[in-house]
């Protein structure tokens, strides 16, 4: 394959992942508790999760990292519902809680999918224990005989590890403030720009430039990749094609809504038309024009914005 075709191939592959998962991904990922039970659940199976409360203790929050500080083994962040597990060699693996509770001493969060992985962790002193039991084990007979990780806490991580992952774990944080400010039903219009601004904007102007918008890119892009497959090629491509696309996207985005032409997004600019209702001007003459198909191609970036805010209003 060429550098171009590559290069196309990373850009076209970001910019479906932006249009139809990154902010669409917002009301997806919002934790789906499974329907009320229509069948008696196993009796092996434990409890349903009891949801997440306040979310993972904050003392387990942040990096940890097994082996030495200069050269870890693997690094694991953690957030008050996300855990990240960076290798030095493997598969990165993100996993997205939707249960918390404790049992013989050990916090339990419940993953989803299938068979509802569950992560311990315990703090011991400065460092942390982790353990990921199998699905058989119950709750009352934790950890068993599950491997015991210990991790501890470190100054700094390495300059080509932040290089790599640091915006991308300053991503998942970010998703779960957005997940909050717009993704929970009864949160308004004015909260969820409210939470947009606050999570893009790194420089405090209270406006979003291109390069705050291609970071949040950049880092999405990076979690929604680790979500669904986290290996090492894999997350190059995210990591490279973010670079790039991210930019672009990010610059379209501007155009888009940037109504004042002063090269940033304010909240007034995000809002525009989505906080307020039009007080029903228009004109009584006139005929309809044909408007079908018009959006088609128009629509890729104003979707973008359209389905993280409408995400909790549809409810
Ligand atoms: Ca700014």
């Amino acid at each position: 394959m060429s550098f171009r075709q590559t290069l196309l191939g990373s850009l076209f592959g970001l910019g479906a992942a932006l249009s139809a998962t990154l902010f669409g991904g917002v009301a997806a990922a919002q934790p789906a508790q499974p329907p009320a039970a229509t069948t008696p659940a196993p009796a092996a199976t434990p409890a349903a999760p009891a949801g997440m409360g306040s979310g993972i203790a904050t003392g387990v929050r942040g990096a940890w990292v097994k082996g030495s500080c200069a050269a870890p083994e693997a690094v694991l962040y953690i957030t008050p519902r996300s855990s990240a597990f960076l290798p030095q060699d493997g598969d990165v693996k993100v996993q997205r809680f939707v249960g918390l509770r404790e049992a013989g001493g050990w916090t339990i969060a419940t993953a989803r999918g299938a068979e509802a992985p569950r992560s311990m962790m315990k703090l011991d002193g400065n460092n942390l224990s982790t353990a990921e039991p199998g699905p058989k084990l119950r709750d009352d007979a934790i950890p068993g005989d599950t491997p015991v990780v210990s991790w501890q806490r470190c100054p700094s991580l390495p300059a080509s590890f932040m290089l790599a992952h640091g915006e991308g774990l300053a991503a998942l944080g970010a998703l779960e403030r957005l997940e909050d400010g717009c993704g929970v039903a009864g949160r308004d219009m004015r909260s969820c720009i409210e939470t947009i601004v606050a999570v893009a904007d790194v420089s405090g102007d209270k406006l979003l430039s291109p390069a705050e918008l291609a970071r949040l890119m950049r880092g999405l892009a990076w979690v929604i990749t680790a979500q669904e497959d986290g290996s090492t090629p894999s997350m190059g491509a995210a990591i490279g094609g973010g670079m790039l696309g991210g930019v672009l996207a990010a610059r379209l985005m501007v155009e888009s809504y940037d109504y004042d032409g002063d090269g940033k997004l304010s909240r007034t600019e995000l809002g525009q038309d989505r906080v307020a209702l039009p007080d029903g001007t228009g004109s009584a003459t006139g005929s309809p024009l044909r408007t079908e198909g018009l959006a088609d191609g128009a629509s890729l970036l104003r979707g973008l914005l359209d389905t993280i805010m409408g995400s909790g209003n549809d409810e």
